[in-house]
């Protein structure tokens, strides 16, 4: 009981590990007067957290409920067990998720169709190449066709992929997983019909009185999930396309990037067709913002948004999640502009006390009381300059007064699409540049590879996880990927850069490493490679997968004997809960650092923890400690590492192909 009292206390308004956030949030408790609410002033009063919600157990599903599982009642009213509630709300989950990441990718389709029609002003085909090679995967005949014809197919069958009426798989599914993985997948009835069509599906077989069957659910969950990564990946090839592929950049990330002297404008949200545009107009606007007196205006990114300008344009990174509010604490943001998702309302109660304005600038997405500038297609320039005399207006007002931004910045290197990927292993390989990674992995240079993926959440330290762990990955010879606030994670707290390989890395992933350096002496922009690879967004998991997916086809197997491992330290989303079960469908162990909603069902739980694994080779680790989980994580991936070996081996013995399936 004393000690339980004691967790209680320990639980303070500190917890961030990242110290620009520390500073900030510490300055604003010791004010007497003037005390601004955070997200961390509102996880404390929240506390406790209802049980029944944080096992999954409650559903409100209809009218009659809320029905929640206790000792007294084991069953809902109309007699749903503990696993079919806990059940219909994660499937429930991954049906959110999939469904934000299929708006993101959409919108970008429906631009690009637009911009066909000349209805989409200001955007254009950036990377042709990118294009033809995404037709061709895709199975599309690009002889003697124009660019805008393969764009329009293209974009064609995207669009099938939301919704199509055959059950033809779906095209972004099979032409970028391994064989054995749709073999699997078919063989499960997961394979998605569309994306559309699968979320009408999951929310009609989770409606009251339907399907009660856990294992049916968890299922559908999964071709949900499935979905999810269509969308994403369907994401991240139109952005290429619209605003090119990712290349080496270096920038810096955390407050210190704000300047006193420049208007500075923060791109909070996910989708870049706005954000591009906005950077765009920040060049043209320098004389309006001179003329204002500032020293000119400076972009800075939040969340994805900010992930998205960080890898195609170098724009600086200003924070990750959960630290969304505290820029404006400084005093010295001017604008905060949002598009969607992961956006917290308080952001606006907080700008009040700073004039920051807040512009939201989607339809779907408002805060009652905020500015609002309309997004356009026709005119994207013309409304990005609008939201940018926003900043000019409030730089004006706060121009001499005293700012307080906390110094703290680090020198980040991001870009690694793919492409950018493939150039760079290329060097050393250019017949089979994926096979430099194999290669350091059969010899035991490196221990295998580690995505970092997903969000902040308030039942963890701010970054702790997330940079604990790959410090102790990276002495391990892990070789890191990042994606969303992970890699936000990363790069402010100063491990997505060359100087966080000297002082990090085991000596296998340092030699790999300098090797790498070494044969690119001449490329890269004049960037030196960091310790954690920066793959972009949340949708750019899709970029991940493909990494994975490229390992695999190298070493000739199925996913689940591959050494690699997702994990998400700190996760938060609805979206995050899709994408680890992607993962894990895909045949990847995904270690989640908050417990899921999911443990009031041992069925359920043990789904996730063990059955998965039987059916699918990927299986979910929840672990909250960074240390605990750093080790099960390397457990995991050592273990797949040894088994390939072996089977390797026996396959050269034995003049047979190391085996395919699971
Ligand atoms: Ni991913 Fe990126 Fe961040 Fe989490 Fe939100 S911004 S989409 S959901 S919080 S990583
Ligand atoms: Fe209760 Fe069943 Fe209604 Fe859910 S669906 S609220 S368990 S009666």
């Amino acid at each position: 009981m004393a000690d339980k009292k004691n967790d209680r206390k320990k639980i303070d308004h500190n917890r961030s590990a990242d110290v620009a956030a520390l500073a900030v949030l510490e300055q604003n408790a010791g004010l007497d007067e003037g005390r601004v609410e955070t997200a961390f002033d509102r996880y404390l009063k929240m506390q406790p957290q209802c049980n029944f919600g944080k096992t999954g157990v409650c559903c409100r599903i209809c009218l009659q409920g809320p029905c929640r599982i206790t000792r007294k009642a084991d069953k809902g009213i109309c007699g749903a067990h503990a696993y079919t509630i806990v059940a219909r709300n994660l499937i429930r989950a991954i049906t959110s998720g999939a469904s934000s990441h299929g708006d993101h990718g959409r919108h970008i389709v429906y631009t690009a169709l637009n911009m066909l029609e000349d209805k989409a002003g200001g955007y254009s085909i950036e990377d042709k190449d990118k294009l033809f090679r995404v037709a061709e995967r895709l199975g599309l005949d690009t002889e003697n066709k124009d660019e805008r014809k393969v764009l329009e197919e293209v974009a064609g069958l995207a669009l099938e992929d939301f919704i199509k009426a055959s059950d033809d798989p779906c095209k972004w599914l099979e032409s970028t997983v391994v064989e054995d993985r749709m073999e699997k997948f078919d063989q499960c009835g997961i394979s998605p019909r569309g994306i559309h069509t699968t979320i009408a599906e999951s929310m009609a077989q989770t409606h009251m009185g339907m399907d009660a069957d856990p294992v049916n659910l968890i299922f559908q969950g999964l071709k949900m999930a499935l979905c999810d990564y269509i969308g994403m990946h369907i994401a991240t090839d139109l952005s290429d396309i619209l605003f090119g592929t990712p290349e080496p950049v270096t920038t810096e990330a955390n407050f210190g990037v704000m300047e006193p002297e420049t208007v500075n404008i923060a791109l909070h949200g996910h989708n870049p067709l706005l954000s591009e545009m906005i950077v765009r107009a920040a060049k043209d606007m320098k004389d309006e913002a001179t003329e204002a007196g500032a020293a000119g205006i400076k972009c800075m990114g939040i969340c994805c948004t900010g992930n998205e300008v960080l890898m195609r344009q170098g724009v600086p990174v200003l924070t990750n999640f959960l630290s969304q509010e505290l820029p404006m604490m400084t005093g010295a943001l001017d604008a905060m502009v949002v598009d969607v998702q992961c956006i917290m309302p308080g952001v606006k109660a907080v700008s009040e006390c700073f004039r920051t304005r807040v512009v939201t600038t989607m339809s779907n997405s408002k805060i009652p009381g905020s500015y609002h500038v309309a997004f356009s297609e026709e005119e994207p320039l013309e409304r990005a300059k609008e939201i940018i005399r926003l900043g000019i207006e409030a730089f004006k007002e706060r121009k001499g007064q005293e700012v307080n931004i906390p110094q703290v910045k680090n020198k980040v290197t991001a870009g690694f699409s793919m492409e950018a990927l493939e150039e760079i292993l290329g060097a050393v390989n250019p017949e089979q540049p994926f096979k430099v990674i194999t290669d350091a992995i059969d010899s035991a240079q490196l221990g295998g590879v580690v995505l970092f993926a997903g969000c902040n959440n308030l039942r963890v330290l701010q970054d702790h996880s997330h940079s604990e762990m790959i410090r102790e990955l990276a002495r391990n010879n892990i070789l890191m990927v990042a994606t969303g606030c992970a890699a936000g994670s990363a790069a402010k707290m100063g491990l997505m850069n060359d100087e966080a390989v000297e002082l990090h890395a085991g000596e296998g992933l340092k030699s790999f490493i300098h090797a790498l350096n070494e044969a690119n002496r001449d490329k890269l922009n004049g960037n030196k490679l960091p310790l954690v690879f920066h793959m972009g967004s949340c949708v750019d998991n899709s970029r991940a997968l493909d990494l994975a997916t490229a390992l695999a086809r190298q070493w000739d197997v199925d996913m689940p004997k591959i050494p690699f491992a997702a994990s998400a330290p700190e996760a938060m989303s609805e979206k995050a809960v899709a994408i680890g079960s992607w993962w894990v469908a895909l045949g990847i162990p995904t270690h989640v650092g908050v417990v899921p909603e999911v443990t009031g069902s041992a069925l359920v739980n043990g789904i996730a923890l063990q059955i998965a694994e039987d059916v699918y080779g990927g299986y979910f680790i929840w672990e909250e400690d960074p240390a605990e989980a750093a080790r099960k994580i390397l457990d995991a991936v050592r273990e797949r590492s040894w088994k390939l070996n072996l089977h390797r081996k026996l396959a050269e013995q034995y003049d047979t192909p190391v085996s395919a399936g699971y």
